[in-house]
């Protein structure tokens, strides 16, 4: 568990922590396992395990998943799992710990002891007591009507503090869902920026970014669009960022005379999918969502905003992509043999403390019950 007390985290301290991190990951361009995938599925067949894959994940992870999807569709897909399955949840620590807030009865299990994220890193449940304090007094308001809307990507602590969570899908919908003209929203402040000028709430934003999309820039975008235009390949241009990337970047996009959009991972999927008629897509967020397009859509080309150079670029989540195959296949064998000790050894049984079990789960509900926000046109 995330401790509760710390230094509020800088930029810097969580750029540093994710270069740290690619140093312990399987390299990206391992080639593709076919006796491995095999290997995984006949150990799901002899468990009662059920693999729950992230769009981000590598290619070879989503061949094995019982479910696969984005935060949304994942929160969504733990409310109706089956009774007495174990979770292989191949995905980073806080989404494993939504499944367990939102089915306590469930064993989860992260096949990686380095699922973090240096997003949800930015805050916690104490930090956010003390700023919905500080915030109430600025305004003169009841702390009752300054509700919080806090991103999914949060640990379960900050979670029991939220009046409701939202997703890159739905963070517009979710804001506006609510009664009150004031309104927290944290810890994404590029995802705020995001929603900002189509709302006529007073938000007020936590100062916090994922430590990947943060680092696609302006002029990486401007590159990647100036080798499209002046490039051998000829036909339509569509580009699609991640609203987690920094506000020049979201105004760039919005601002281009080509289709484009700003969406959570699930959104993208949908939007190329509505747009038959774009051949060529620039696109702005994790790689893994880039490489699931390409399957899905081989005769289109997708490239990614950045120069693509395994994993020392930017592209890549070190978190997601501490979960390999290998890992999942060991956690499947010793779920098998029942050895528990093993099962820790090879990854991380998430648990979450009672106390926080309540509020954590009325605010996910909240935001599964308003829906997704990103439909094929976008939001
Ligand atoms: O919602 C998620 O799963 C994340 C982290 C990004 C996205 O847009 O899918």
């Amino acid at each position: 568990m995330e401790p509760l007390t710390r230094p509020r985290q800088t930029r810097e301290s969580a750029r540093l922590r994710v270069i740290d991190t690619w140093e312990k990951i399987k390299p990206l361009d391992a080639p593709i396992n076919g006796a491995l995938i095999d290997e995984a599925r006949r150990l799901k067949e002899r468990t009662n395990a059920f693999v729950v894959v992230h769009t981000y994940q590598r290619i070879e992870m989503k061949a094995i998943a019982d479910a696969i999807g984005d935060s949304f569709a994942l929160a969504k897909a733990a409310q109706e799992l089956p009774a007495g399955k174990v979770v292989i949840h191949c995905t980073v620590d806080f989404m494993a710990e939504t499944t367990k807030i939102l089915r306590p009865d469930l064993t989860v299990v992260v096949p990686s002891h380095y699922g973090g994220c240096g997003l949800a890193d930015y805050v916690t449940g104490e930090q956010i007591r003390a700023w919905r304090s500080s915030e109430a007094a600025r305004l003169g308001i009841p702390e009752s009507e300054l509700p919080l809307v806090l991103y999914i990507n949060s640990y379960a602590n900050a979670k029991a503090e939220a009046d409701v969570i939202c997703t890159s899908s739905n963070a517009l919908k979710v804001v506006e869902s609510l009664p009150h003209s004031n309104v927290l929203f944290a810890p994404d402040r590029n995802l705020y920026y995001s929603i900002r000028n189509r709302t006529t709430k007073n938000l007020i934003a936590w100062e916090g970014s994922c430590p990947i999309h943060q680092e696609f820039t302006l002029e990486m975008l401007e590159t990647a669009l100036d080798r499209v235009e002046r490039g051998p390949q000829r036909g339509k241009i569509g580009i699609m960022v991640h609203p987690e990337c920094m506000p020049e970047v979201l105004d760039c996009v919005r601002g281009l005379r080509y289709v484009n959009a700003v969406l959570s991972t699930g959104g993208m999927i949908t939007f190329v999918r509505a747009h038959p008629e774009i051949d060529i897509w620039i696109i702005g967020t994790e790689i893994g969502l880039i490489e699931s397009l390409c399957q899905e859509h081989p005769s289109k080309t997708f490239l990614p905003v950045y120069e693509h150079k395994s994993c020392d670029a930017s592209c890549v989540c070190p978190y997601m992509k501490s979960v390999s195959i290998e890992g999942v296949i060991a956690v499947l064998k010793a779920l098998s043999e029942g050895n528990v000790a093993a099962i820790a050894q090879h990854g991380k049984l998430i648990e979450v403390p009672e106390q926080f079990i309540p509020r954590a789960r009325i605010a996910i509900e909240r935001m599964v019950a308003v829906g997704r926000g990103d439909g094929p046109t976008g939001y």
